[in-house]
């Protein structure tokens, strides 16, 4: 049986993950109107895959013999300056989920839950790659300033991305 404390914490970290989701179905439908569908999507499948982080808690805290909460996901942001400022602010969002996932951590220690331990171990690890899959592609924006060819590319390469990788490699 899950403590409730933990209960709460991991219920809200459902929420935060469907938000992620909605955020970046958000920056898929603002890059398909930038006409940059390689863009759109890498944040479709960013999309899935946040989803799926969300579910994974879903299940977890029903095999723990926990109940699931679900709470309104609220408005994600529509618009960005540029395809850059909304991969900056897609870098900087999952920085805050790594936030959150050490918190989540810090609370299964101090309750000496081991097996929440457990658990958020796969999410502490799948942030490392978030935050640097994320990274990279803001890296490439830089580099490539305004360089309309460099971004032709870039998109096409973003294009390539399957399910499951976080590159388009
Ligand atoms: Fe769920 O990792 Fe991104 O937010």
């Amino acid at each position: 049986m899950i403590l409730e404390k933990m209960e709460k914490a991991l219920n809200d970290q459902i929420n935060a993950e469907f938000f992620s989701a909605y955020l970046y179905l958000s920056m898929a439908a603002y890059f398909e109107d930038q006409n940059l569908s390689g863009c759109a999507h890498w944040m479709e499948l960013q999309y899935n895959e946040e989803s799926e982080h969300a579910m994974k808690i879903y299940k977890y805290i029903n095999d723990r013999g926990g109940r699931v909460q679900l709470n309104v996901i609220e408005t994600p942001q529509a618009q960005w300056k540029s395809p850059l400022t909304a991969f900056e602010a897609a870098y900087k969002h999952e920085q805050y989920i790594t936030g959150r996932i050490n918190d989540l951590m810090k609370l299964a220690l101090e309750l000496n839950d081991f097996t929440t331990q457990s658990f958020l171990q796969w999410y502490l690890n799948e942030q490392v790659e978030e935050e640097a899959n994320v990274d990279e592609i803001v890296q490439s924006f830089h580099m490539m300033g305004n360089d309309k060819r460099a971004m032709f590319m870039l998109d096409r390469e973003l294009k390539q991305r399957q399910a499951g990788s976080g590159s388009g490699d």
